[in-house]
């Protein structure tokens, strides 16, 4: 079975980052994701400016820049000139006052543009924005920290966006929490790609070959 995983950056060992992102990549790992905070839109900071496009120039992996902050829309432009063509930038839509504008702005720049749905956001506040983002990547936990809980009533949420992926063409990811039991699970029902971090990835006392090589070997 076909799915996408990426590297949440943030959990990487910032002692050697070279070194994880050619371990990462030998690994066989799809893209790398890189979680942008301004300590306002959650109450933390994770990775910076320097650290994405540090990994940027020195992988030939797609990136996935997923944007926690107020008013992207004010800062749109920087990320975008730190990426490649191609490369995905998510959004969050509670985060601006107009997202779609924002999201136009990542279209133009030939980005892949898509937006990140907290836990407590409902599908029906973002309907309109499904017909024109590319990646939908939902937060299975609160958006802010690694190692977190999974909270359960996301599922349903989750099973309701796997109905509508294919009439809206957009391609469904999962940010949080990631085990090998939620892949088994989603993988077959259709979301295209998982987010690895400390559940997982990350921290394990194993080689990423090893990890990523079990994932793929998985029984689905
Ligand atoms: C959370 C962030 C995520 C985490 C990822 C970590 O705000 O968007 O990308 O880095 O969830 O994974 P884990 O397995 O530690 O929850
Ligand atoms: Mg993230």
């Amino acid at each position: 079975m076909e799915f996408e995983l990426t590297a949440s950056m943030m959990c990487a060992n910032y002692g050697h980052l070279a070194r994880e992102v050619n371990d990462l990549e030998n690994a066989g790992i799809d893209g790398f994701h890189i979680d942008i905070m301004d300590g306002r839109f959650v109450p933390n900071f994770a990775m910076s400016l320097n650290d994405l496009s540090y990994i940027s120039k020195v992988t030939y992996k797609p990136m996935d820049v997923h944007l926690m902050v107020e008013h992207p829309n004010n800062t749109i432009e920087i990320f975008i000139n730190n990426l490649r063509k191609g490369d995905t930038i998510y959004i969050h839509p509670e985060a601006e006052y107009h997202p779609s504008t924002t999201l136009q702005k990542i279209i133009n720049a030939g980005m892949t543009p898509g937006i990140a749905i907290n836990p407590g956001t409902s599908i029906e506040t973002i309907m309109e924005m499904l017909q024109i983002v590319d990646k939908v990547l939902v937060m299975s936990v609160n958006p802010g920290n690694a190692g977190q809980m999974y909270l359960p009533y996301v599922g349903q949420k989750i099973d309701r966006l796997l109905e509508l992926k294919e009439k809206m063409n957009f391609k469904l990811y999962w940010d949080g929490a990631c085990s090998a039991d939620k892949i088994c699970t989603y993988a077959p029902k259709g979301v295209d790609g998982f987010v690895l971090g400390t559940t997982l990835l990350f921290g394990r006392g194993r080689r990423y070959e090893d990890i990523i090589r079990d994932i793929r070997l998985l029984n689905i």
